[in-house]
């Protein structure tokens, strides 16, 4: 994992030693040796991930990584402040000032590392999501512009494994400073069993438990599908730093280490959780944007952009199963009438209904599109003409037997459609060759008088598929 990283002091000798550790793990290093010039390169390199000296003369560290935060360039780029004070209350006020992480002076190798490793899994992650959601805003779709900072902290659900009874309760107690909903367990097991049953937004998990390896249940989390995007926060002793490392290579996204520092806790608590809750938020935009751009929103239905993409990879699957691909595409009769006489809503409440009922009668894997105003299309992947033939019947009988529903004064308001059928063998046809063929049969059928179906190659529907359609 390669990653650029820009290395920020003012001392020439600190920039060199990190800048050399850095590349010795086969990091791309960029140096600054001032808040003004840090700024400047951050901006115009985009670097993955920024190291920042706090004490600077001028602008100091908790300056640059405000005006960092405060600009959408560089807004995305995780900041770990580096700190020779031991004071507590400075690391906190760095993590509340935008930074991601910290890390104190002389600088640990492995903490280093594992720091900056989880950070560069974070910044790709993060970067993807934020390309998806640029396509989804290109799609037209709503886009929001917020950040992980917008995300409340509060009302988490935390789940907390550790068996030293004080360490758990200090650990609770300081959670239920942002009023979380604290579930706390002593073993391995019990925690897989909870997180595996209940939606977690944290998990905190000791390295320290008295009979067990804390490092399993990170492996387990991570293999769970429920589990495998909930952030885990490790909570270690100085001397495991080599096992704290290993937990974050394989999936931990932070550590603490004990005595654990209330105030740090929180900070790092509370970062995790924004985190969680923004890119939780990006995926459900994403999905929503996706199923916006594929669906038709009236009735649900897939559009014609999806059933373009869809008809030809079950039109190049025939090529394996040499089974006929099947197109049936549908139309509603004297649809304009409808309007005209009950007004554009009922309309409305008849597609959406026509929509239904064709949905519930076809199987599982065939596929049914808007395909325009009041024409859709059905595809059948593994079927025969003669099969398509009787579902079209058998659709035709579902939408003309039962009155339709609307919220006009009518009583019964009868409705039909008309229905052309093709079928092909051949990988090689293209999806507008089959969609046209279907649509020619939809054409014969209207001029045989409509509410009937017309399938190509078939002079006309045999007597025994039209009984066989109403008899089920
Ligand atoms: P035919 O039997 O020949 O198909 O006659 P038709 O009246 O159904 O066909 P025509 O193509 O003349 O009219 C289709 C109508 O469908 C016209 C249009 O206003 C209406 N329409 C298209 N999309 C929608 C929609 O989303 N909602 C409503 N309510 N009407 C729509
Ligand atoms: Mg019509
Ligand atoms: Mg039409």
């Amino acid at each position: 994992m390669s990653a650029r990283i820009l290395v920020v002091d003012d001392v020439p000798a600190n920039v060199k030693l990190l800048a050399a550790k850095l590349s010795r793990e086969y990091f791309d290093v960029l140096t600054a040796d001032s808040g003004p010039g840090a700024l400047e390169i951050a901006q115009r390199e985009a670097p993955d991930i920024v190291l920042l000296d706090v004490m600077m003369p001028g602008m100091d560290g908790f300056e640059v990584c405000r005006r960092l935060k405060a600009d959408t360039r560089t807004l995305h780029i995780p900041v770990v402040m580096v700190t020779a004070l031991s004071d507590g209350s400075d690391r906190v006020a760095g993590l509340e000032a935008g930074a991601d992480d910290f890390l104190t002076k002389p600088v640990n190798d492995i903490a280093l590392f594992s720091r900056v490793r989880s950070l560069v899994r974070l910044k790709q992650m993060m970067d993807e999501w934020r390309i998806r959601e640029r396509t989804s805003d290109e799609l037209g779709v709503v886009r929001s512009e917020d950040t992980e900072f917008d995300e409340s902290a509060e009302n988490a659900d935390i789940l907390v494994v550790e068996d030293s009874e004080l360490q758990r309760t200090k650990v609770t107690q300081t959670l239920e400073i942002d009023r979380a909903r604290v579930t706390s367990t002593l073993t391995i097991d019990d925690a897989e069993g909870l997180a595996n049953a209940q939606d977690f937004e944290l998990i905190i998990a000791s390295l320290t438990l008295r009979n067990e390896d804390g490092l399993r249940l990170v492996s387990r989390l991570r293999c769970l599908d429920r589990t495998r995007q909930v952030p885990i926060l490790l909570l270690a002793q100085e001397e495991e730093m080599q096992r704290v490392a290993k937990g974050m290579e394989i999936g931990a996204n932070d550590y603490i280490v004990k005595p654990i520092d209330r105030n740090e806790l929180k900070a790092r608590v509370r970062t995790q959780i924004r985190r969680k809750r923004y890119q939780d938020r990006l995926r459900t935009n994403y999905q929503r944007s996706l199923s916006m751009a594929l669906t038709d929103s009236l009735t649900g239905l897939f559009n014609r952009h999806y059933l373009g993409a869809h008809l030809a990879r079950m039109i190049g699957r025939i090529a394996e199963t040499h089974k006929p691909v099947v197109a049936i595409m549908l139309d509603i009769d004297h649809f304009k009438d409808v309007n005209d006489t009950y007004g554009h809503a009922a309309g409305d409440q008849v597609l959406k209904e026509v929509a239904e009922r064709v949905s519930r009668n076809l199987r599982n894997f065939d596929m049914v599109a808007r395909f325009g105003g009041e024409e859709f299309i059905i595809v059948m992947p593994d079927s025969t003409l003669e099969g398509a033939a009787l579902v079209a019947e058998r659709l035709r009988l579902r939408i003309a037997e039962e009155p339709f529903h609307v919220d006009a004064p009518v009583d019964e308001l009868r409705i039909t459609i008309s229905l052309g059928v093709a079928a092909t063998d051949d990988a090689a046809t293209t999806p507008t060759v089959l969609i046209n063929e279907a649509d020619q049969a939809l054409y014969a059928a209207k001029r045989k008088g409509r509410n009937c179906v017309v399938a190509t190659g078939m002079e006309d529907i045999p007597p025994e598929i039209l009984a066989a359609a109403a008899s089920n």
